[in-house]
Protein backbone atom coordinates (compact mmCIF):
# COMPACT_ATOMS: atom_id res chain seq x y z
CA UNK A 1 0.00 0.00 0.00
CA UNK A 2 1.86 3.42 -0.96
CA UNK A 3 0.73 5.43 1.65
CA UNK A 4 -0.83 8.33 0.23
CA UNK A 5 2.34 10.97 0.26
CA UNK A 6 3.12 11.40 -3.29
CA UNK A 7 6.88 11.30 -2.78
CA UNK A 8 7.49 8.89 -6.13
CA UNK A 9 5.05 8.12 -8.98
CA UNK A 10 5.39 4.07 -8.24
CA UNK A 11 4.59 3.64 -12.42
CA UNK A 12 6.14 0.00 -12.82
CA UNK A 13 8.88 0.17 -15.45
CA UNK A 14 9.42 -2.29 -17.47
CA UNK A 15 12.29 -4.47 -15.93
CA UNK A 16 13.01 -6.78 -18.83
CA UNK A 17 13.75 -4.62 -21.50
CA UNK A 18 15.93 -1.81 -20.35
CA UNK A 19 16.59 1.31 -22.96
CA UNK A 20 18.16 4.35 -22.30
CA UNK A 21 15.60 6.23 -23.90
CA UNK A 22 14.83 10.27 -24.42
CA UNK A 23 11.54 11.53 -25.10
CA UNK A 24 9.28 15.08 -25.41
CA UNK A 25 6.64 16.43 -23.15
CA UNK A 26 4.89 19.36 -23.16
CA UNK A 27 2.60 20.87 -20.07
CA UNK A 28 -0.55 22.20 -22.62
CA UNK A 29 -1.97 26.05 -21.38
CA UNK A 30 -3.86 25.39 -18.67
CA UNK A 31 -1.33 23.00 -17.08
CA UNK A 32 1.05 26.38 -16.85
CA UNK A 33 -2.19 28.15 -15.83
CA UNK A 34 -2.96 26.52 -12.87
CA UNK A 35 0.59 26.71 -11.46
CA UNK A 36 1.10 22.63 -12.40
CA UNK A 37 4.52 23.00 -13.22
CA UNK A 38 6.45 22.02 -10.45
CA UNK A 39 4.30 19.18 -9.27
CA UNK A 40 4.40 18.02 -13.20
CA UNK A 41 8.17 18.06 -13.36
CA UNK A 42 8.81 16.62 -10.49
CA UNK A 43 7.03 13.76 -10.51
CA UNK A 44 9.32 12.98 -13.66
CA UNK A 45 12.64 13.42 -11.43
CA UNK A 46 11.27 11.34 -8.60
CA UNK A 47 10.67 8.65 -11.27
CA UNK A 48 14.38 9.20 -11.78
CA UNK A 49 14.80 10.61 -15.19
CA UNK A 50 16.96 13.37 -15.64
CA UNK A 51 15.87 16.73 -17.57
CA UNK A 52 17.97 17.20 -20.74
CA UNK A 53 15.81 20.29 -22.04
CA UNK A 54 13.28 22.53 -20.96
CA UNK A 55 11.45 26.10 -22.10
CA UNK A 56 8.62 28.04 -21.54
CA UNK A 57 7.41 29.78 -24.63
CA UNK A 58 4.08 30.17 -26.61
CA UNK A 59 4.37 27.96 -29.70
CA UNK A 60 2.98 29.10 -33.02
CA UNK A 61 -0.37 27.72 -34.47
CA UNK A 62 2.20 26.40 -37.17
CA UNK A 63 4.19 24.46 -34.69
CA UNK A 64 1.05 22.85 -33.22
CA UNK A 65 0.13 21.98 -36.52
CA UNK A 66 3.32 20.33 -37.06
CA UNK A 67 3.57 18.57 -33.31
CA UNK A 68 0.37 17.39 -34.48
CA UNK A 69 0.26 16.63 -37.84
CA UNK A 70 -1.03 12.97 -37.14
CA UNK A 71 -4.34 14.46 -36.53
CA UNK A 72 -4.62 16.69 -39.57
CA UNK A 73 -8.30 16.45 -40.92
CA UNK A 74 -9.92 15.39 -37.74
CA UNK A 75 -12.87 16.99 -36.39
CA UNK A 76 -10.92 18.32 -33.12
CA UNK A 77 -7.47 19.68 -35.05
CA UNK A 78 -8.30 22.90 -35.70
CA UNK A 79 -9.57 23.53 -31.81
CA UNK A 80 -6.59 21.70 -30.70
CA UNK A 81 -3.59 23.42 -32.69
CA UNK A 82 -5.51 27.08 -31.68
CA UNK A 83 -5.77 25.60 -27.94
CA UNK A 84 -1.94 24.65 -27.90
CA UNK A 85 -1.04 28.34 -29.41
CA UNK A 86 -3.38 30.45 -27.23
CA UNK A 87 -0.78 30.53 -24.16
CA UNK A 88 2.49 29.94 -22.63
CA UNK A 89 3.31 25.80 -22.80
CA UNK A 90 6.54 24.17 -20.78
CA UNK A 91 8.13 21.87 -23.45
CA UNK A 92 10.65 19.26 -21.78
CA UNK A 93 13.21 16.57 -23.28
CA UNK A 94 13.68 14.12 -20.25
CA UNK A 95 16.18 11.00 -20.15
CA UNK A 96 15.86 7.41 -18.65
CA UNK A 97 15.39 3.96 -18.77
CA UNK A 98 12.11 2.93 -21.33
CA UNK A 99 11.16 6.73 -21.06
CA UNK A 100 8.95 6.59 -23.82
CA UNK A 101 6.49 4.22 -22.48
CA UNK A 102 6.88 4.89 -18.87
CA UNK A 103 6.71 8.69 -19.64
CA UNK A 104 2.94 7.84 -21.40
CA UNK A 105 2.02 5.44 -18.29
CA UNK A 106 2.43 8.43 -16.21
CA UNK A 107 0.70 10.73 -18.38
CA UNK A 108 -2.35 8.21 -18.39
CA UNK A 109 -5.17 7.88 -21.20
CA UNK A 110 -5.87 10.52 -23.61
CA UNK A 111 -9.20 11.04 -22.19
CA UNK A 112 -9.03 12.44 -18.19
CA UNK A 113 -12.67 10.57 -17.43
CA UNK A 114 -10.72 7.22 -18.03
CA UNK A 115 -7.34 7.91 -16.50
CA UNK A 116 -6.07 6.01 -13.69
CA UNK A 117 -5.42 8.08 -10.11
CA UNK A 118 -2.19 8.69 -9.45
CA UNK A 119 -1.59 9.27 -13.62
CA UNK A 120 -0.95 13.08 -14.18
CA UNK A 121 -4.00 13.45 -16.51
CA UNK A 122 -6.21 11.32 -13.86
CA UNK A 123 -5.29 13.40 -10.81
CA UNK A 124 -5.43 17.02 -12.94
CA UNK A 125 -7.17 16.32 -16.53
CA UNK A 126 -10.50 18.32 -17.09
CA UNK A 127 -11.54 17.06 -20.06
CA UNK A 128 -9.93 15.12 -23.68
CA UNK A 129 -8.38 18.20 -25.00
CA UNK A 130 -7.26 19.75 -22.07
CA UNK A 131 -5.59 16.98 -20.59
CA UNK A 132 -2.48 18.75 -19.16
CA UNK A 133 0.66 16.64 -20.84
CA UNK A 134 1.58 15.45 -24.22
CA UNK A 135 4.15 13.03 -24.12
CA UNK A 136 5.62 11.20 -27.40
CA UNK A 137 3.90 7.52 -28.26
CA UNK A 138 6.66 6.38 -29.95
CA UNK A 139 10.67 6.69 -30.79
CA UNK A 140 9.84 7.65 -34.00
CA UNK A 141 7.54 10.91 -32.82
CA UNK A 142 9.98 11.12 -29.99
CA UNK A 143 12.40 12.08 -32.16
CA UNK A 144 10.50 13.71 -34.46
CA UNK A 145 9.37 16.39 -31.61
CA UNK A 146 12.16 16.74 -29.86
CA UNK A 147 13.79 18.12 -33.43
CA UNK A 148 10.89 20.51 -34.06
CA UNK A 149 10.66 21.81 -30.52
CA UNK A 150 14.64 21.94 -29.94
CA UNK A 151 16.51 22.70 -33.06
P1 LIG B 1 -2.43 11.42 -26.79
O1 LIG B 1 -2.13 12.84 -26.40
O2 LIG B 1 -2.87 10.60 -25.61
O3 LIG B 1 -1.34 10.77 -27.59
P2 LIG B 1 -3.91 11.61 -29.28
O4 LIG B 1 -5.00 10.69 -29.71
O5 LIG B 1 -2.61 11.53 -30.00
O6 LIG B 1 -3.73 11.44 -27.71
O7 LIG B 1 -4.49 13.09 -29.42
C1 LIG B 1 -3.65 14.21 -29.31
C2 LIG B 1 -4.34 15.26 -28.47
O8 LIG B 1 -5.50 15.69 -29.16
C3 LIG B 1 -4.87 14.75 -27.13
O9 LIG B 1 -3.89 14.76 -26.12
C4 LIG B 1 -5.98 15.72 -26.85
O10 LIG B 1 -5.49 16.96 -26.34
C5 LIG B 1 -6.55 15.97 -28.24
N1 LIG B 1 -7.68 15.07 -28.55
C6 LIG B 1 -7.64 13.76 -28.85
N2 LIG B 1 -8.86 13.25 -29.08
C7 LIG B 1 -9.71 14.29 -28.95
C8 LIG B 1 -11.14 14.41 -29.08
O11 LIG B 1 -11.87 13.47 -29.37
N3 LIG B 1 -11.66 15.67 -28.87
C9 LIG B 1 -10.89 16.74 -28.55
N4 LIG B 1 -9.56 16.67 -28.42
C10 LIG B 1 -8.97 15.46 -28.62
MG1 LIG C 1 -0.65 11.11 -29.53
Amino acid sequence: MGCGCNTKAEIPINKGVMRKERTFLMIKPEGVERGLVGEIIGRFERQGFKIVALKLSKISRELAEKQYEEHQGKDFFDDLVSYMSSAPTVSIVIEGENAISVAREMAGVTDPKFAKPRTIRGDYGIDVQRNIIHASDSEESAKREISIHFE
